[in-house]
């Protein structure tokens, strides 16, 4: 695995998971492998949980760390080949992918959609490049089609809240003022694809997600529907698809209640974080003893530090 941008990239996601735990039982037992070497994280978006678990991971393996806010600190970047750059962008990823490289042994980026138009953002124009002139593995924080750290951590989570027959899992679309991006749902049904659980996508129609990832999983516009009996509901909002980038207005209302969650099988809430309380979720669900969604914050950091790891054991 010389990137990681996708959960594929990993050879064995169950084992991945396992060693994952292991580490989180003695996260400083590879203190030293990453010593003496650096990873720059890019950031060309906000982040909480990204920033600094990805941080902790590199600390507890003993690397040091550079941070770049993009934005309004760094050199607007141009991704077009054979252009003449006498517009807005003073840099072109062609060198600062290089120039990156010189400082460091692993690149991060946080890159988001733009959910402007559906081509340009899954050409994965920042993060493909990288990968093309960087001379260092690149590492996926959220780019505009995936979140694949942030699926890592959701299959740790549900393999510590493991139920004793074959799970149902349910990933429910709930609703949200802004447009948000496809990427964290790709990855976790990206994630679900390789777990044996009975696995259900609920949204309403006209939010159907990019069919080359969602491939043959039950598609059930009833919510209600498939709540029932499911172990554990994960919830994020995404904007259309189809109309790319849309918000579309709901006559129903599909945030997460106490109601909804008394038709699963006990089930557990889990979400990625950030989220609009009593938007996306009731006060009541999240604060409820079934809510899933520190450990996943907290689990994000074992899901960066087995990624950061196994990177380093090939720079070796
Ligand atoms: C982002 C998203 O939906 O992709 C980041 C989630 C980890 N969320 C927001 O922008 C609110
Ligand atoms: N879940 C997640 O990636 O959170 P941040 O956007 O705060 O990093």
């Amino acid at each position: 695995m010389k990137h990681y941008t996708h959960i594929n990239d990993l050879e064995n996601l169950q084992q991945t998971v396992q060693e994952a735990l292991f580490l989180k039982k003695n996260e400083l037992q590879f203190e030293s492998l990453g010593k003496g070497k650096t990873i720059c994280l890019l950031f060309f978006n906000n982040s909480l949980r990204t920033r600094l678990s990805t941080q902790k991971a590199a600390q507890n393996l003993g690397l040091n760390t550079i941070v770049m806010n993009f934005g309004n600190e760094g050199w607007q970047l141009e991704y077009e080949d054979n252009i003449i750059m006498n517009q807005n962008k003073a840099e072109h990823v062609k060198e600062a992918a290089q120039v990156v490289s010189q400082y460091c042994d692993i690149i991060a980026i946080r890159a988001f959609a733009s959910l402007e138009k559906k081509q340009k953002d899954e050409a994965e124009l920042v993060i493909n490049n990288f990968i093309k002139y960087a001379s260092v593995p690149v590492v996926n924080m959220e780019s505009s089609v995936g979140h694949p750290l942030q699926a890592l951590a959701d299959a740790i989570t549900l393999e510590e809240h493991k139920v004793n027959h074959k799970p149902k899992v349910v990933l429910s679309w709930a609703p949200h003022p802004k447009a948000l991006p496809h990427a964290v749902a790709n990855s976790f049904i990206d994630m679900m694809h390789l777990q044996d659980a009975e696995f259900v996508i609920t949204h309403p129609e006209g939010y159907d997600l990019n069919p080359e990832i969602v491939k043959n999983v039950t598609v059930e516009y009833n919510q209600e529907k498939a709540f029932e009996n499911a172990d554990f509901i994960y919830v994020k909002n995404w904007s259309s698809y189809n109309e790319y980038g849309q918000v579309i207005p709901q006559e129903k209302d599909w945030m997460i209640t106490a109601d909804k969650m008394k038709l699963t099988n006990n089930g557990k809430f889990m979400h990625c974080l950030p989220v609009r309380r009593n938007v996306v979720v009731a006060d009541e669900v999240i604060d409820s003893e079934n809510s899933l969604v520190i450990e996943q914050a907290n689990n994000r950091t074992y899901s960066a530090q087995i990624v950061l790891k196994k990177i380093l054991e090939e720079l070796k």
